[in-house]
Order: C-alpha cells, then sequence, then structure tokens
C-alpha cells in the first residue's frame, strides 16, 4: 500500500489528507496532532525534508 502523502493512514489520498499534510510541513517539531500517521509522509520526493517542494507530489497523488 501506497503510504507516503497519505497523512490519515486510510489507505486513500483525498482530500482528507490535506490538513494533515500542511500541519506536517508548517509544523514539522512536533508529531501530528490530528494523526497517528507518520508525518514524514508528507515527504513525497523522499529527500528528507518536509517543505514546499513536496508540494506537488502531493497535489499529483491527490489527483491519481
Ligand atoms: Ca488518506
Ligand atoms: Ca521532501
Amino acid at each position: 500500500m501506497q503510504t507516503m502523502g497519505d497523512m490519515n493512514c486510510d489507505g486513500r489520498h483525498d482530500g482528507g489528507d490535506i490538513q494533515g499534510f500542511v500541519q506536517a510541513l508548517v509544523d514539522t517539531h512536533s508529531p501530528s496532532q490530528i494523526s497517528t500517521c507518520d508525518p514524514n509522509n508528507a515527504d513525497t520526493n523522499s529527500d528528507g525534508v518536509l517543505d514546499i517542494f513536496d508540494v506537488p507530489g502531493f497535489v499529483s497523488l491527490l489527483l491519481n
């Protein structure tokens, strides 16, 4: 199962993941408050950093 980009670990990429994704990017120093999922799932370009450059990959996962 693809977990990258699945911010709430429900096995799907949809609007429900957006909040967790945004939170992972803006607050990289504390665990997500809305999910027990790994915040590093937001690292869609797998460079080890959660930042703006992960947005295109996340959007792509949502659309596919
Ligand atoms: Ca999800
Ligand atoms: Ca990244």
